[in-house]
């Protein structure tokens, strides 16, 4: 049987979307947890880049969620996540490059609101089982790099939260002119799984990598955003997703 594994982090959302997509098809694979940091040298040496996640499935190498998107309907077009008409299809690869820009402003808005809390570092590497005190040193040292690598600071993290608002907005009306459970058809597709795994970390669905907050731990003013965030048509919409199709 081919060996299949996806290189990931756990709590990185374009990896979400690839899990989800290998899980939707029924595909059999392992995951290995790259450590932030020192991945670059394991994905620049498998696939020439510096971003996770990467899938190897037997001898092939495929790097970034939306290479390993097409590559998985080439090779394995059962259960398929891209319709077969050409005006959705088309529809559904337009909606997945938006909705892969829109993660950028997702990760970043997210952390500018909770990087500096320590479930959020706990949650990054506790996967590894580091032995604390190694853990501990490596808390501050990832938290300052994700900072510096995805640009956490208030500028750039204010107007992340008006391309999120953007996207929030593109997947609410794209809903109310379609069927309201999915984007584009009567069936689940890859714009759907692009959505609701990259807007995930907004709304935790339970049991998911962003699931990290005790009840009444985060201040008000943080919670009451949260809060919105999931009851609005697009938070709603992500929770069914998972509830229903993940
Ligand atoms: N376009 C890429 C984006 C992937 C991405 O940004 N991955 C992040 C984690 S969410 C990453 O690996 N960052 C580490 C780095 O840039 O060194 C994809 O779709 O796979």
């Amino acid at each position: 049987m081919t060996e299949r594994i996806l290189y990931q982090f756990p709590i990185s959302h374009y990896c979400e979307k690839s899990r989800w997509q290998l899980d939707y098809k029924g595909l059999a694979y392992r995951t290995r947890n790259l450590l932030p940091g020192p991945h670059r040298l394991r994905t620049q040496w498998m696939a020439r880049i510096n971003t996770l996640p990467v899938l190897r499935d037997g001898q092939r190498v495929v790097g970034d969620s939306t290479k390993i998107a097409y590559y998985l309907e080439k090779h394995y077009p059962e259960r398929s996540l891209i319709p077969t008409d050409a005006e959705s299809r088309a529809r559904v690869i337009e909606l997945e490059q938006q909705l892969d820009r829109v993660a950028v402003h997702v990760r970043r808005w997210l952390y500018g609101q909770i990087i500096d809390r320590p479930e959020v570092m706990d949650a990054m590497l506790d996967p590894y089982r580091l032995p604390s005190p190694v853990q501990k040193v490596l808390a501050p040292v990832t938290r300052e790099g994700v900072r510096r690598l995805y640009r956490i600071e208030p500028k750039a993290v204010a107007h992340s939260g008006q391309r999120l608002e953007e996207g929030l907005e593109l997947v609410e009306e794209t809903l109310r002119r379609g069927n309201g459970r999915y984007l584009v058809g009567e069936r689940l597709t890859l714009a759907d799984i692009t959505a609701a795994g990259l807007l995930a970390p907004l709304v935790s669905p339970a049991g998911t990598p962003w699931d990290i907050f005790e009840e009444g731990t985060l201040p008000a003013a943080l919670q009451k955003q949260l809060d919105d965030l999931r009851e609005r048509p697009a938070g709603q919409w992500v929770l069914a997703r998972y509830a229903e199709d993940r």
